[in-house]
């Protein structure tokens, strides 16, 4: 941004300056007034505090302003609604988007501190367990670069994802506590609070003009507060409001109880009120039975809907046109329950009729899955949703036999299909399916990835497809360039606008010219010059805080993602030892020098993951102390992998580990980030990794492993993992050393569930997988000798990308589902006057 637009934008007011000396001087007010310090004593978080309140202060004018847009009736509104925002650290990318990184780092120079202590002082908001949450945070940041009006709706917990240790090599969790010095990022809204029933039960009466009508008597009601954050776009005006819930007690104290001496009794009903948007639950791990994560995406949805029901009435909107103002997307099947809660809201609260009201909900809202794994298609059971809902359950009901008599004609005489569609199943215990309510309820339901959306067809939602195919839609997904580049990688991104200029920031495509420079040797030896210094710079940290030195110029072989058995780490760690077993036949074998990096978090209750994890930590002592291995190998396993951690390792990668099993990743966003910042990728044709390499050309990506043809093929042949497991010695060998204890102290049990369940039952085929895994990694290691050929694909790889900027897929969901467009923010100086 020039000085000329920077002053084009400014507001005459002093916690609006950007001159370094008015920036200083509101650092040191901060800090005095604010964290009540003088320099002296201040520690380097209210050094952080004043500076991120004195960044706040100037993002306000933008922030008022975008809110007075979304009170304007002709305004479409965007309501992403997600149990998760992953959002990864604020003041970076607000600086960053703010365009005033260097005035900041040079006001904070001159107070005598580094803007890079400060930035490491904050505490991430873990709002999320990975993809899903941090997909809604890079679909917020592309909605206010885009200008589009939007609020994103969740949850604000208070104890976030698990901060993750590893203890003798086992994760160990221990509590999130990121609200602990205080969240100068947000806004509490009291004034705007809404209540939440639950449980109780319904009753019928006749209204004033004769008419039925059902009303809901709950057991208890909960408050439930907003509180705002802004997510401010890229070199615009417009920040829209993150507004996520916190819930209270309706009646802080019960006096009642109180004056009959109950004291504890008198803040029951508050503890147990505020223990709703207490903690995130992880993924991986059954909910069924979870009665407070159900509540907690029923307080969301209802605190959502309500908050648009009064926002769309105070612009002197009619609730029949409500879907005109708000396109609400359902981030998964978390808030699908919200299609229900829109029914009630509208017929019972507001009486309209139902037929109004369902063409109302159905057209506003649009359903994104992001799984096909069965365990994560949410079901309730049905007393458990009966009683803490009783009337959404009877809308169920009606809204189910509405849609069954709708499908009946279609499906004549099938009562089979009609069970499989039915939003109840009965083939057992009876549950509400969420998936289904979603579906019926909405008018686009999209999945994540090409190969995902079509797998959607053909598998979990086929028989919707087959009544409904004009609903269905494939969003591809995407990442924000602003944070997964240009904040992570400052160096190469330099580089990048050095060549082709600052356009590509917002227009991903533009990187497309880098293709003329990919034989370019100066180029080339420019762009090899930051992937090591990077490399350095993560292998410093390293050093530093595990005490492991890694060699910057072997080969970044990275894994970072949730650890799951679908994702497959331990394949990657067969890779290791057989790598180990070759050193140790052949001491002076000369293999290309790598370093494996791990990063993940296992769900708490999900064993064979937290084994992973050990078996993991376990061969990486042994190959790491071995010296025999002679920094040939180096294993690393990076504790608590959350954005913050993530944000130095995309750049540092030579390879991107992106080996699913073919069908079960949905997309991937991790292999977006990688390849953008020029890592080469081993991969499957699984997710967005099929995209990835029709992008960047099939030459410059590391296929191998089943299809998903083979993998259903295999498996319906009836899969014998034994007899790979007898067949392919290097295979055996490998395993037989994990099983002899070698890596655990002689401990033959302590892996014996994980050997056991490849060995005969292999659910994920890594034993099929395994001979042209090996394979395709020593065709990576012989090209990494190859210095020229492998920057050229690396440049290749970045150049190529810009179809996977979020940027691109927001676009395509503005104008695909929900129909709305940009809207430029201005700026008034007070914004009092009509707001
Ligand atoms: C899920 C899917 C991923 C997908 C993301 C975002 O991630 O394949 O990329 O959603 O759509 F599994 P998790 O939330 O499960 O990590």
């Amino acid at each position: 941004m020039t000085t000329e637009q920077t002053q084009s934008i400014q507001v005459e007011d002093d916690r609006s300056g950007l001159g370094i000396e008015t920036l200083r001087r509101a650092i040191a007010d901060n800090l005095f007034y604010l964290q009540g310090k003088w320099p002296e004593i201040a520690t380097l978080n209210d050094f952080y505090m004043a500076l991120a309140n004195t960044v706040r202060d100037r993002l306000m004018p933008r922030w008022l302003n975008t809110i007075r847009n979304y009170r304007r009736s002709e305004v479409r509104v965007v309501a992403y609604l997600s149990a998760e925002f992953l959002l990864g650290p604020h003041l970076g990318i607000k600086l960053i988007n703010l365009g005033i990184e260097e005035l900041v780092r040079q006001a904070v120079a001159d107070s005598g501190l580094a803007l890079e202590d400060l930035l490491a002082q904050e505490e991430e908001p873990g709002l999320g367990n990975g993809g899903l949450g941090r997909l809604a945070a890079c679909y917020m940041e592309s909605l206010a670069t885009l200008e589009i009006p939007a609020i994103g709706y969740g949850i604000r917990y208070e104890f976030g994802i698990f901060d993750q240790e590893l203890r003798d090599g086992w994760q160990v969790e221990v509590t999130d506590k990121w609200l602990q010095y205080g969240n100068p990022w947000e806004i509490p809204r009291p004034e705007s609070a809404v209540m939440v029933r639950f449980g109780g039960r319904t009753e019928a009466y006749t209204d004033d003009e004769g008419a039925y009508r059902v009303r809901w008597i709950p057991a208890r009601v909960v408050k439930g507060v907003p509180y705002d954050t802004p997510i401010v776009g890229y070199y615009v005006n417009t920040t829209n409001t993150l507004r996520l819930w916190r819930a209270e007690a309706a009646e802080s104290f019960n006096f009642q109880a109180f004056n009959q001496g109950d004291y504890y009794g008198a803040v029951d009903q508050k503890i147990y009120s505020e223990n709703l948007t207490k903690v995130l639950y992880p993924n991986d791990e059954p909910l069924q039975g979870k009665q407070l994560r159900l509540e907690q995406q029923y307080f969301f949805v209802s605190c959502a809907l309500q908050d648009m029901i009064r926002l769309h009435r105070g612009a002197g909107g009619d609730l029949r046109q409500f879907h005109q103002k708000f396109a609400v997307q359902l981030n998964d099947t978390h808030p699908a329950v919200a299609v229900a809660e829109l029914m009630r809201l509208l017929v019972d609260e507001h009486r309209l009729p139902w037929d109004a009201a369902w063409e109302v909900s159905q057209s506003t809202f649009g359903f994104t899955n992001h799984t096909l794994l069965p365990e994560a298609l949410e079901k309730w059971p049905l007393p458990l949703f009966g009683s803490l809902l009783p009337r959404h359950l009877e809308i169920i009901y009606e809204i189910n036999q509405r849609f069954l008599d709708q499908a009946r004609v279609h499906f004549l005489g099938d009562s089979q299909k009609l069970a499989q569609l039915s939003l109840i199943d009965e083939s057992g215990e009876r549950y509400v399916r969420m998936a289904h309510l979603a579906c019926v309820g909405s008018h686009a339901i999209n999945g994540v990835a090409e190969l995902h959306s079509e797998l959607l067809k053909q598998t979990v939602l086929k028989d919707f497809y087959q009544l409904w195919p004009q609903k269905f839609q494939n969003k591809t997904n995407g990442v924000t360039p602003r944070r997964w580049l240009l904040l992570c990688n400052p160096r190469l991104s330099q580089l990048i606008t050095e060549h082709i200029g600052t356009d590509w920031v917002c227009q991903l495509e533009q990187l497309r010219q880098l293709e003329a420079y990919a034989e370019d040797r100066e180029f080339q030896r420019q762009w090899r010059q930051i992937k090591r210094a990077v490399k350095q710079d993560l292998a410093d940290h390293i050093q530093q805080t595990l005490n492991i030195a890694i060699n910057p110029d072997s080969l970044f072989d990275i894994q970072v993602k949730r650890i799951h058995e679908y994702k497959r780490q331990h394949l990657n760690v067969l890779h290791i030892i057989t790598l180990y077993n070759r050193i140790r036949r052949n001491p002076d074998i000369d293999i290309v020098p790598r370093t494996f990096i791990f990063g993940g978090k296992a769900a708490p209750g999900y064993i064979m993951a937290k084994l992973m994890i050990k078996v993991i930590t376990s061969v990486a002592e042994v190959v790491n102390n071995d010296p025999q291995v002679c920094d040939r190998i180096k294993v690393v396993f990076l504790p608590d992998y959350n954005v913050t951690n993530s944000q130095p390792v995309y750049p540092a990668a030579d390879l991107s580990e992106q080996i699913s099993t073919a069908g079960k990743e949905a997309s991937g966003t991790g292999n977006m980030k990688f390849s953008l910042n020029g890592a080469l990728t081993i991969g499957t044709l699984d997710g967005a990794n099929v995209e990835i390499r029709q992008a960047v050309g099939a030459e410059n990506f590391f296929l191998f492993g089943l299809t998903i043809e083979e993998v259903q093929q295999l498996q319906e042949s009836g899969y014998n993992p034994w007899d790979y497991y007898n067949r392919t010695p290097d295979l055996k060998e490998a395993i037989n050393l994990i099983n002899s204890g070698f890596f655990s102290h002689g401990n033959r049990e302590l892996f014996k569930p994980l050997v056991d369940s490849l060995v005969y039952d292999d659910p994920y085929l890594l034993l099929a997988d395994y001979s042209a895994y090996i394979d395709c990694q020593d065709t990576v290691g012989q090209r990494f000798r190859e210095t020229d050929t492998w920057t050229r694909m690396s440049i290749l790889n970045s150049a190529r990308m810009g179809y996977f900027s979020s940027d691109r897929a927001i676009r395509e969901y503005c104008q695909d589902i929900w129909h709305v467009t940009p809207i430029s923010v201005q700026l008034k100086p007070y914004v009092q006057a009509d707001a």
